[in-house]
């Protein structure tokens, strides 16, 4: 359900399952995890893409899988209980996203089409969102019962605002990637037969970057949401500290001086 392409340090990790618009079972929430793993302990990774196969991202949680489908009728009148759904999230969905947030290299999701649901957060959550023009964004959640989850209830208000978090999550409706890009929920809207072109270049790019620093800046960001200014102050002291003794900070500085392109090697 999973399908793996290397170009270069750029590892392109894409949802297959075209059919039913590249929605989650439990094999492809573990496939995932585990690509995710292999690509953080790979070295010669340096960046990560996910997409998704067909005319859709993903449409989050596959609500036929029988690990989550409700009785029907029949079964419910001869007294079947509901499936615990929380297990799902316990042991598939949050070991997944937190090895999605924590990966030493930059994540880019590009969006091709819907996201849904644990979808719509999946894409979210990853560094850099590059949208086509035809793809959307829908908290699906509301709309059978439930609360955002893979992390939307964290991210949604610290991206867009309580505001706009609450009417997203709460009406569920379809948010179209251009509005996505206005409201600041993602970094670029771009035409559908640029998408992969402007994805390759992005990746390409950050690749060759000071990995490290760009991991950590992702991780002084996040921090920061926790901690005022001071604090604040203090992490990016620490790491620009542990940073200045790297590899990559002296190369950087070297090549521009010698107005050469840098070689950046630190990840
Ligand atoms: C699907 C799905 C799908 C199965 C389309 N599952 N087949 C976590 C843990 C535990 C429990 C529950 O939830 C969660 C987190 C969540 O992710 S909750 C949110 C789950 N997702 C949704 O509620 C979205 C459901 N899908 C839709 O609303 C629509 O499909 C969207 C708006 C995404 C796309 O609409 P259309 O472009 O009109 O496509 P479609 O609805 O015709 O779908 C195409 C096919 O894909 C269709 O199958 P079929 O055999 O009729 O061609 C759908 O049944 C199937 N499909 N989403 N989540």
């Amino acid at each position: 359900p999973l399908r793996l392409e290397r170009a270069g340090a750029v590892l392109t990790l894409t949802l297959d399952r075209p059919a039913v618009l590249n929605s989650l079972t439990t094999e492809l929430l573990r496939a995932l995890f585990l690509a995710l793993d292999a690509a953080a302990e790979d070295r010669s990774v340096r960046c990560v893409v996910l997409t998704g196969a067909g005319r859709a991202f993903c449409a989050g949680q596959d609500l036929a899988d029988p690990a989550i489908s409700p009785p029907d009728e029949a079964a419910r009148a001869s007294g079947a209980a509901p499936k615990d759904i929380g297990h799902l999230l316990a042991h598939f969905y949050r070991p997944m996203l937190l090895r999605l947030r924590s990966m030493p290299v930059p994540v880019i999701a590009a969006v091709n089409g819907v996201a849904a649901g644990a979808g719509a957060n999946l894409a979210l959550a990853c560094d850099l969102v590059v949208a086509a023009h035809s793809a959307s964004f829908i908290q699906a959640f509301s709309k059978i019962g439930l609360v955002p989850d893979c992390g939307g209830t964290w991210l949604l208000p610290r991206a867009v605002g309580r505001a706009r978090a609450l009417g997203l999550a709460m009406l569920g409706d379809r948010l179209p990637a251009v509005e996505a890009e206005r409201i600041g929920l993602i970094w670029r809207c771009v035409d559908d037969a640029e998408l992969a072109g402007e994805v390759g270049t992005l990746a390409a790019r950050l690749a060759a970057m000071p990995t490290r620093a760009l991991v950590e800046t992702r991780r002084a960001l996040d921090a920061a949401q926790q901690t005022d200014l001071a604090g604040a102050l203090d992490h990016e002291q620490a790491l620009q500290r542990e940073l200045g003794f790297a590899h990559d900070y002296q190369e950087g500085v070297a090549a521009f001086m010698a107005r050469r392109a840098p070689s950046f090697s630190d990840r």
